[in-house]
């Protein structure tokens, strides 16, 4: 194994790759939104819970056959939740770095928007978007954005079948092409950024381990440790908001 850097300050080592690298990839999770307000899904006493249900089954491929109504209930409440937050430093640092570096991918399991609110283009949404609906027969999808008061389960305006949440439950397939254009530039990226990520869910967790395996540079931000600080070069140690503006 080998040694893991953990600290709170930015190292020399960092500094200067940072300013040489020509191709950077980020990875996100939940904890980047957390400084906005948006809860986690795991730790830190802010588990996410709907009436009782633990998020890993109200958001599930079973509850979503079983129970499309209260799915949509659960997206309705998050989505009137996340129209009153803002993005954060943390969103606000990784939008500028798009345009520091010759090739730059964000990659994010997060559903909220906020990157994309923070001027981040060309996000790739691993697990989707709580902002999108999409047609459970015909596959169309709509903008969920202008639907201030939606309730109940939305029709397709293409077929008439129900529609769902444009997110990957779990046990559910991710978009097709997201993650396979997600491995390939960490296959050639230099310089791997993990942030506020538990890195349990799978295939996601597995960008910084292609990343590392392919030569390049990874560094995890995160209050607490993760199954992949061991595999990072340099674990930071706090809160995205505070530590990803001190890098540039
Ligand atoms: C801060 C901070 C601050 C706090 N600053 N940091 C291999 C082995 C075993 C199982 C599998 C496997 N491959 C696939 C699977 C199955 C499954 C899986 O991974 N299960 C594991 C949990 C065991 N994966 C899937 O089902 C995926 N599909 C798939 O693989 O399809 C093929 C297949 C199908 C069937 C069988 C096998 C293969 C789909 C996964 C979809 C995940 N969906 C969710 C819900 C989305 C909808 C919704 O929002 O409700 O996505 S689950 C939830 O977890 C959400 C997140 O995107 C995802 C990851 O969570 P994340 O972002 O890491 O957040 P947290 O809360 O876990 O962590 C927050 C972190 O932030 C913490 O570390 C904090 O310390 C930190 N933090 N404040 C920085 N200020
Ligand atoms: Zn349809």
């Amino acid at each position: 194994m080998q040694a893991v850097l953990t600290r709170s300050a930015i190292s020399d080592e960092l500094r200067s790759r940072f300013a040489c690298a020509k191709n950077v990839v980020v990875l996100t999770g939940a904890g980047v939104s957390a400084e906005s307000g948006v809860p986690t899904f795991r730790g830190g006493g802010q588990t996410a819970v709907w009436k009782g249900m633990p998020f890993d089954v109200i958001s599930s491929a079973g509850t979503l056959e079983r129970d499309l109504p209260a799915v949509w209930e659960w997206f309705n409440y998050r989505r009137g939740v996340l129209r009153t937050l803002r993005p954060n430093p943390a969103h606000e640092a990784i939008a500028r770095w798009q345009d520091r570096f010759e090739s730059f991918t964000l990659v994010t399991q997060n559903v909220d928007g906020l990157h994309a609110g923070a001027g981040s283009r060309n996000v790739i949404e691993l697990h989707g978007s709580v902002w999108r609906a999409r047609c459970l027969t015909c596959n169309a999808r709509t903008s969920l954005r202008d639907s201030d008061h939606q309730e109940g389960v939305p029709s397709c305006f293409e077929c008439g079948s129900s529609m769902r949440p444009d997110v990957v439950l779990f046990g559910e397939m991710l978009p097709p092409g997201a993650f396979e254009r997600a491995a390939m530039e960490a296959e050639s990226c230099e310089l791997c950024f993990v942030v506020g990520t538990s890195a349990v869910v799978y295939p996601a967790a597995s960008i910084p381990e292609i990343a590392r395996a392919a030569g390049a540079y990874v560094v995890e931000v995160n209050p607490e440790p993760t199954p992949l600080s061991n595999i990072c070069d340099e674990v930071l140690v706090g809160k995205a908001g505070e530590i990803l503006p001190l890098i540039g």
